[in-house]
């Protein structure tokens, strides 16, 4: 079985990340989107959230499920006998830092990265940006899966 995963913080998930999982769907058996547990950065949304809302916008895909990991992402392969992290490169401003994350995780296991490019109509998204213009009242409608917006609405709210 060929399976991949596609890290990320997905705090929260957008239109970009799920384009991402959905083409790595189709390019492999199994497809696991694993949230990656960074404890030194508090996220808007808690890891569990990030999980349920990334487990909503992807069920109609059934080779993906959601996982959450703390620690090297070659150990996560290793243990789940993963052979390829799947990404989506955005500009060239992501490549250096892509590549060198690339190169690392093949020297450190033999995980290959496979890059697929961005989608144009979603080029310049992140996360950030999306938080940043929903804080100040910008519509990211467009930019993000409708549950995440309802959330990302809620959520804004709740901490004004
Ligand atoms: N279009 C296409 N792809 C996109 C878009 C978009 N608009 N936005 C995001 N993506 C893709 C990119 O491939 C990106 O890498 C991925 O989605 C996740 O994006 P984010 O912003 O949610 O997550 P990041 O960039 O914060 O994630 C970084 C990781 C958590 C993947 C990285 O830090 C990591 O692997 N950490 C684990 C610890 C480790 O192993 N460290 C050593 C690395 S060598």
């Amino acid at each position: 079985m060929r399976r991949a995963v596609c890290p990320g913080s997905y705090d929260p998930a957008t239109n970009g990340h799920v384009d991402i999982i959905e083409r790595a769907s189709r390019l492999f058996d199994e497809v696991v989107v694993a949230v990656l547990i960074n404890k030194s950065k508090k996220g808007l949304f808690s890891i569990e959230e990030r999980m349920e809302m990334l487990r909503r916008v992807t069920a109609n895909l059934p080779n993906v499920r959601v996982d959450s990991w703390h620690g090297l992402l070659v150990e996560y392969c290793r243990e789940h006998g993963i052979s390829a992290i799947a990404k989506g490169l955005r500009a060239v401003s992501d490549f250096d830092y892509e590549l060198q994350m690339a190169q690392m995780n093949q020297q450190l296991s033999g995980v290959e990265t496979l890059f697929m490019s961005t989608n144009p109509e979603y080029s310049f998204l992140s996360s950030s940006l999306v938080k940043e213009v929903a804080t100040y009242g910008g519509d990211v409608s467009h930019l993000v899966p409708a549950l995440v917006h309802e959330r990302l609405t809620a959520r804004l709210t709740d901490t004004r």
